[in-house]
């Protein structure tokens, strides 16, 4: 008997969580709802985008003209820098504290119609060492403990603007996704990743793709149909250890990774990205591996989606398709962008 073929739980040891995989699901008729599919943005420069060089953001400032990355402060943050301190616990349940931090939104280039797939590595280098500076800049302020560096992709991720941009949020506090991890990998005594990263290796068969300094791969334990997670080979903890060969080869395998991503279902693929990184509290985070998660909606084709509901809402996560089916079909695709094949 195959357990992989039967219905079974697996563990993530990063968060402690486990997630059901059904694999003899995989023929069920579907009829649900059909997302519209998402148009490429054909403009190089749009004057109604507040990200455009030269245009007008809300509240009235004006970018300037950028040539490559740029960063400002998000008009509307979620967290000020200035929050006076305060602490409440009434009647032992209702417990809140106030919260400071920095957001900021990234630019990735001044080219309104790009993504990653479509900017070449040289430019995505220079969004990594945008990367680095923001983290060292956030890490040094007193009051910033965590950098969270993410990207919502597409429409379909509540992306409110097409243009290539991420966003910084830094906190003062460890966030919940975080928080997990770092009690989970500083339990251990060796760094988790990076065994866990040998083990896939030898194994082979959750790897899409890999140059010298990086690895992509289906996770053991994902929840997303098409979730993947990206691995540096050395061992650090967060972007400003990361050593000058592997800002490019950080680049290049973001770009190959986001390439397979398009080729998948041909349309501009969406998800949420972001960085895991070491807390900025000054604490001993030695075995703490930086990594980037990859977490897109899409299940079966441009427009159908795997919506997080029902048992997955009230139990805990479900798939389907498994790691090691979507790991397959990821890696037999080309890296050459479909919209120029
Ligand atoms: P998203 O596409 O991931 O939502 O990021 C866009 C961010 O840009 C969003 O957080 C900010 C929004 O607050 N924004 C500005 O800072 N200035 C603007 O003029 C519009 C949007
Ligand atoms: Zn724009």
């Amino acid at each position: 008997m195959n357990w992989r073929e039967q219905p079974h739980r697996r563990l993530n040891p990063l968060t402690g969580e486990w997630v059901l995989v059904s694999p003899h699901r995989t023929q069920r008729p579907w009829q649900g709802q059909v997302e519209r599919q998402p148009r490429p943005a054909a403009v190089h420069y749009d004057p109604k985008c507040y990200l455009c060089p030269g245009n007008e953001r809300a509240g009235g400032k004006h970018n300037p003209p950028y040539t490559s990355t740029f960063v400002f402060d998000n008009d509307f943050s979620a967290l000020l820098p200035d929050t006076p301190p305060f602490e409440t616990n009434e009647a032992g349940l209702f417990a809140a504290r106030a919260e400071r931090g920095l957001c900021r939104v990234v630019c990735f280039s001044p080219d309104h119609s790009l993504t990653v797939a479509r900017m070449d590595t040289g430019a995505i280098t220079t969004v990594v060492d945008t990367w680095v500076d923001q983290f060292r800049d956030l890490a040094a302020q007193p009051f910033i403990n965590a950098v969270q560096i993410f990207e919502n992709r597409g429409e379909m991720m509540g992306a409110s603007n097409p243009h290539p941009h991420c966003q910084i949020w830094s906190t003062e506090s460890v966030p919940n996704e975080l928080a997990k991890e770092v009690a989970n990998l500083s339990a251990a005594s060796e760094c988790l990743l990076c065994r866990y990263l040998e083990e896939e290796l030898k194994r082979g068969e959750r790897i899409v793709c890999e140059n010298r300094q990086f690895v992509a791969l289906v996770p053991f334990w994902a929840v997303w149909p098409f979730e993947t997670i990206v691995l540096p080979r050395r061992h650090f903890t967060a972007l400003d250890e990361i050593a000058a060969d592997e800002r490019a080869a950080l680049a290049e395998i973001l770009k190959r990774l986001t390439t397979r991503y398009d080729n998948l279902f041909e349309t501009s693929f969406p998800y949420t990205m972001g960085f895991h990184q070491r807390p900025t509290d000054g604490a001993d985070h030695r075995y703490f591996h930086m990594h980037a998660h990859f977490y897109p909606p899409l299940l079966r084709s441009a427009t159908v989606r795997k919506f997080m509901v029902g048992f997955e809402m009230l139990g805990g996560p479900q798939r389907d398709i498994t790691p090691e089916s979507a790991a397959a079909r990821l890696r037999q695709l080309s890296e050459q962008h479909y919209l120029d094949a």
